[in-house]
């Protein structure tokens, strides 16, 4: 059901490259999502409506969804999902609350200060995935950090759906009412992130786009990156877990398939320097996987290239082995698994211990679900309030603090062959630099 990679011995040089990973054509989907996002730059609503008539199989009248669709679908949610949608909310705010920035002022010399102001992003478009994954946590997850780093216009797409009468899922609308947003469209795929690039008359542009989506949407996001800011590109979910011989095989096992169950290119990745356990999951995983709901996609991830069981000499070992693969998600199932998290360079989210599952951390832990992935952990962060904002200087020198820094300003504009650098400068001394 899973492979097995044996690292014990010495562990190879390109280690990246023997780990297991799905592999993103992204390059591939670009030439056909061109044409899709031409299309919605020179004919707007229009092309947006007849693409999602294409794609999505729905006519819809307008891609805004009006504001009483987005009430009955509160009205009519669940309450006991409210309520957890609500306990959810509040805890992503109140971590997220936490990640505000303040202005911070340095007096560089007497009369010289360089001011960091942070600034949110004007206007912000949310694509929260349909289809096969509803994910009203991913609403959440979105919204929350742009609420909180003070994005003032916020809007929210999600692919319209031919069982809901061409609307977004009712539960994504739900979550956009308890969240405030009211500013809604059932479009999706690479057209969305095109209607939020360049705008239609029935959706002005945004100045950034976030939010995980297919290989459709990471592909129009990477083509109209120029255009439009945006987040990550977000491949397949992963899960990596570093535990010993102290992990329980059961909870090992339930938190692979947990992430498994999304996609059936989604990673599953064990690390472990106990070959008793890594007998003990192979034993486990079959019963579990036959006995959840999705078995199929849940297989097929796990077997798949993506997904295996990497055996280690030591913990050590094991570090350089998530290191390099820099997961999505990574569990720390281990003695001491705070310190050996404290160790970890690279990973999306790090979760601790027996009782902190992945799945906590995609719904209720307060932490963002949104991570980047593909091994773009070693470089990127996940979404947080600090993706909306810009860190903006503001530097105020007064006569004298000037006069204070010609001399080495125009020394090195002069190094540089760039004298009229140094001339606004001496511009202001009378062309003189003063002593
Ligand atoms: N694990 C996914 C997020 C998610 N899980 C949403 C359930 N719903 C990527 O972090
Ligand atoms: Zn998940």
């Amino acid at each position: 059901m899973i492979s097995r990679i044996d690292l014990r011995g010495s562990l190879p040089e390109n280690l990246r490259d023997v780990l297991p990973r799905a592999e993103l054509d992204v390059e591939a989907a670009l030439e056909k999502v061109r044409p899709i996002c031409e299309d919605v730059r020179h004919r707007g609503a229009v092309a947006v409506r007849e693409l999602t008539a294409r794609f999505d199989g729905v006519e819809i009248q307008s891609a805004r969804v009006s504001a009483e669709a987005i009430q009955r679908a509160l009205d009519e949610l669940d309450p006991k999902v409210r309520a957890a949608l609500e306990e959810a909310i509040t805890r992503t705010r109140k971590v997220h609350r936490d990640q505000r920035r303040t202005d911070t002022t340095t007096q560089v010399v007497p009369g010289g200060t360089v001011t960091e102001r942070w600034v949110p992003v004007e206007r912000v478009g949310l694509y929260v995935p349909g289809g096969r994954a509803v994910y009203p946590s991913s609403v959440v997850m979105n919204v929350v950090p742009a609420q909180e780093a003070g994005v003032e216009s916020l809007a929210v797409t999600s692919p319209a759906q031919k069982d809901f009468g061409g609307l977004p899922h009712p539960t994504i609308l739900a979550a956009c009412a308890l969240l405030g947003v009211d500013e809604v469209y059932s479009v999706g795929g690479a057209q969305a992130v095109a209607m939020f690039a360049y705008g239609t008359e029935e959706c002005p542009s945004a100045t950034m786009v976030t939010g995980p989506g297919n290989i459709w949407v990471a592909a129009a996001k990477r083509l109209l990156k120029g255009v439009i800011g945006i987040d990550s590109e977000a491949g397949p979910t992963e899960i990596a877990i570093l535990a010993d011989s102290t992990a329980d095989p059961r909870h090992v096992a339930a938190d692979l398939i947990s992430q498994a169950e999304h996609d059936v290119i989604a990673a599953a990745v064990l690390v472990t320097d106990s070959v008793e356990l890594a007998e003990a999951v192979e034993k486990e995983l079959p019963g579990q996987v036959a006995a959840t709901r999705h078995s199929a996609r849940i297989a097929e991830a796990l077997s798949g290239r993506q997904s295996g069981i990497v055996l280690v000499d030591d913990l050590a070992a094991g570090l350089r082995v998530v290191d390099a693969y820099a997961a999505e998600h990574l569990e720390i199932q281990t003695a001491d698994a705070a310190e050996v998290a404290a160790k970890v360079r690279n990973a999306g989210a790090i979760f601790v211990g027996p009782y902190s599952p992945v799945s906590l951390g995609d719904y209720l832990a307060g932490s963002n679900h949104v991570l980047p992935t593909g091994g773009c952990a070693c470089h990127s962060s996940g979404l947080s309030v600090q993706s909306f904002l810009r860190g903006i200087h503001v530097i105020d020198y007064t006569r004298q603090a000037l006069a204070d820094a010609a001399e080495h300003t125009c020394v090195l504009a002069d190094a540089e062959d760039l004298p009229a650098h140094g001339a606004a400068i001496r511009a202001r001394f009378d062309w003189e630099i003063p002593s």
